[in-house]
């Protein structure tokens, strides 16, 4: 008659045999899922090609995916000294991914220069790498870089009027960025007042 306590005991244990299983699993399953994901997109080329040799640092690097690639792409590309010359934002046609590169007018090192990607591919694993190639001429600094310094220079030096002009905008700027986080501040302070009294 009284078989109930006894019946339910026993899918109870099972229940929590079963959990016991479940959570020795999951680490497994979590592995089991994460490990396909390198085998998933992978770089497929890149120009420069990984390990080689440039004459001089190229205006651009392309990477090739072997599947669509989701925008945004990162790449960042670092010269031997540091200097980070990747510019602006890469971007990504299909499993193809442009970055462009700039010097800055900077002098930079000939030698061995980095590429590190992150990108996620279609289905939304994310993949990253990192690569390198060598620049053989070192990066003259750029003339006209310097030319439009010197001019600058020249026009502070000279219109003591005209570099007024410019402190005196960027002192109103500034001023105006202290109002305005200061009346932001204090209409922050009241609303929370009066949410307060209320
Ligand atoms: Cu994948």
């Amino acid at each position: 008659m009284n078989h109930r306590p006894v019946t339910s005991s026993t899918p109870r244990r099972r229940l929590a045999t079963l959990a016991a299983l479940l959570v020795a699993l999951v680490p497994g399953l979590l592995l089991a899922t994460a490990l396909p994901a390198s085998a998933h997109a992978a770089l497929v080329s890149s120009d420069p090609a990984d390990a080689s040799s440039v004459e001089t640092l190229p205006d651009e690097v392309t990477l090739e995916f072997n599947e669509s690639i989701a925008d945004p792409a990162y790449v960042v590309v670092t010269a031997p000294d540091g200097v980070r010359v990747n510019s602006g934002d890469a971007a990504v046609a299909g499993p193809q991914v442009t970055q462009a590169l700039d010097a800055q007018g900077l002098a930079l090192p000939a030698g061995t220069y980095t590429l590190a990607y992150r990108v996620v591919s279609a289905d939304g694993h994310p993949i990253s790498g990192e690569q390198t190639f060598e620049v053989e001429t070192p990066t003259v600094a750029d003339a006209d870089a310097d030319a439009a310094d010197a001019a600058q220079t020249d026009e502070t030096a000279e219109g003591a009027g005209n570099g007024d002009g410019g402190d005196a905008l960027s002192t109103v700027l500034l001023v105006a960025g202290v109002v305005a986080v200061f009346g932001l501040g204090g209409a922050l302070v009241l609303r929370a007042r009066r949410g307060g009294s209320q």
